[in-house]
């Protein structure tokens, strides 16, 4: 998996563990390109892996698509963490109602020449404030639906891999994996 983040390998990981599988990291900066789907951008970083030649490699992209902001962050969420930060993505949200979000993911598989995708989502509601200090990125203000009701920054990495847009990516990448 060639991602600068070690959370989000970590996660990957500890599901594929569970069907047998090994995931190793490549600490490589991936080619990200800025384009308006997750897929794009997903499918264009793992296209572009000189190791991707002589291994099978994934890539991931994830965003965090706000419905009241008509899906903002979404592909531009680490630019959006980078710039304007947590505080600012509730400055945004302040005194709104809708507070419904999806969490998504793309994982791209490339092997033997070909390249693959895998979706997983997770819905749930932004957070009125930062809660919780595990996990990474958006999880402090991320509050899955099906949980009961503490944010991905208060879970520990088992309990986020149970609902995370993440782990269901992952999942089905296992499940395609090791069909027969
Ligand atoms: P790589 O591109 O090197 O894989 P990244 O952290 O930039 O690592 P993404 O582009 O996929 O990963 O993520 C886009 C942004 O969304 C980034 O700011 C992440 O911190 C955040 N993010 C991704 N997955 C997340 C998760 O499970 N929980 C909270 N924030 C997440």
């Amino acid at each position: 998996m060639a991602t600068g983040n070690p959370h989000k390998h970590r996660e990957a990981r500890i599901v594929l563990m569970g069907y047998g599988l090994d995931l190793r990291r490549l600490d490589v900066k991936r080619l990200e390109i800025q384009a308006d789907t997750l897929e794009e951008v997903a499918a264009y970083s793992v296209e572009h892996l000189p190791e991707a030649e002589v291994r099978p490699v994934v890539v991931e992209d994830a965003g965090l698509f706000i419905h009241h902001l008509r899906g903002f962050p979404g592909p531009y969420s680490s630019y959006a963490l980078r710039t304007i930060g947590l505080g600012g993505v509730l400055k945004l949200m302040r005194d709104v109602p809708n507070r419904e979000a999806t969490f998504r993911s793309v994982v791209a598989l490339r092997w033997r020449g070909e390249t693959r995708l895998f979706v997983g989502e997770v819905e749930g509601r932004i957070a009125e404030e930062i809660r919780g200090s595990r996990g990474f990125g958006y999880d402090p203000i991320f509050i899955p639906d099906e949980g009961d009701g503490r944010t991905f920054g208060e879970m520990d990495t088992r309990e986020k891999n149970t609902l995370s847009h993440r782990a269901r990516a992952f999942r089905r990448l296992a499940l395609w994996l090791t069909s027969p």
